[in-house]
């Protein structure tokens, strides 16, 4: 039974109301702002707007002691706790001015930032689809939550991802692909008894939310100019780890579990492969073969 009083759950209520008023506050704010963040990628006005609000909104949570995001090189001080919480506040930014879908992604840590994944109590998202979504991971199961004005309503208990595998989707540009890789998704592709058909949105929270209903895998690699892939381990990588592992799938960063990374920096990259547990194992032996 989940305690709805504890600071975790205050918090992941809080993220729900802010959601609310960050999908609102999208109206007007679908253009570049003059800034980069500290991963060096253009800001969207969305992007500041969102992340403000949760700092404001998450500082006066009681047990909240941080709050940090990839908007924003340094943590914030919200006072006594133990949790802290990480967040990518606009997920999909590039899907801003053709307007599609978008997230926030959030993941509460009980230890100080930057932190591994093995120390989170609860992760999620929110989806702002055609309707807005909220799945929720704590306390070994994952819950779905349609979202109206920033209350939440149950609408699945207990997600787990379906055994047979129906989706995929990779970020990045083909050529800038590893040949390892590369060639695992030709070998997914071409294989007709897994008959995996490909669903790819720009936002990492369209495609993950689409693998956790269909079954099947999704991944933004690690490229040949950048090792550690594009996805942030704080705010992107370990929150979707959590969600798809505590949904009975896998994540890995290519040979192990994204929650075993240890962090050397709040800002860390990390290439994050998620999915139904066989197709994470054929890729952790693809990109093993030569190694
Ligand atoms: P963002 O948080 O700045 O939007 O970056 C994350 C997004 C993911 O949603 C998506 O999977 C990936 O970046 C796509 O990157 P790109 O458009 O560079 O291929
Ligand atoms: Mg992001």
């Amino acid at each position: 039974m989940i305690n709805t009083n504890s600071p975790s759950e205050t918090a992941v209520a809080t993220i729900a109301r802010t959601a609310s008023e960050i999908h609102q506050g999208l109206v007007g704010r679908r253009v570049t702002a003059d800034d980069e963040n500290p991963s060096g990628e253009t800001q969207f006005e969305a992007d500041l707007f969102a992340d403000e609000l949760l700092a404001d909104r998450l500082s006066s949570v009681d047990g909240v002691a941080q709050y940090a995001s990839e908007e924003r090189a340094e943590i914030v001080d919200c006072g006594d706790g133990a949790l802290a919480v990480a967040a990518d506040p606009v997920d999909g930014t590039s899907n801003l001015p053709s307007n599609n879908t978008l997230g926030t992604v959030f993941g509460i840590y009980d230890a100080a930032l930057p932190a591994p994944g093995t120390a989170l109590v609860a992760a999620g998202y929110v989806l702002y689809g055609p309707i807005t979504t909220m799945m929720v991971a704590r306390e070994g199961a994952v819950t779905e939550y349609e979202l109206a004005g920033g209350e939440r309503t149950v609408v699945r208990d207990d997600v787990s991802i379906p055994d047979d595998p129906a989706v995929y989707g990779f970020g990045g540009r083909v050529p800038t692909w590893t040949d390892d890789f590369r060639e695992f998704v030709r070998t997914i592709e071409m294989d007709e008894a897994l008959g995996l058909e490909m669903h790819y949105s720009g936002a990492m929270i369209n495609d993950i939310n689409q693998v956790l209903t269909h079954g099947g895998v999704f991944a933004y690699p690690a490229l040949e100019d950048s090792p550690e892939g594009k996805l942030r381990l704080q705010f992107e990588g370990n929150p979707i780890g959590y969600i798809i592992e505590t949904a009975g799938g896998r994540s890995s960063d290519g040979s192990k579990s994204i929650l075993e990374v240890e962090p050397t920096d709040l800002h860390d990259r990390v290439p994050l492969h998620v999915g139904n547990t066989e197709l994470i194992e054929r890729l952790e032996a693809a990109l093993a073969a030569d190694s």
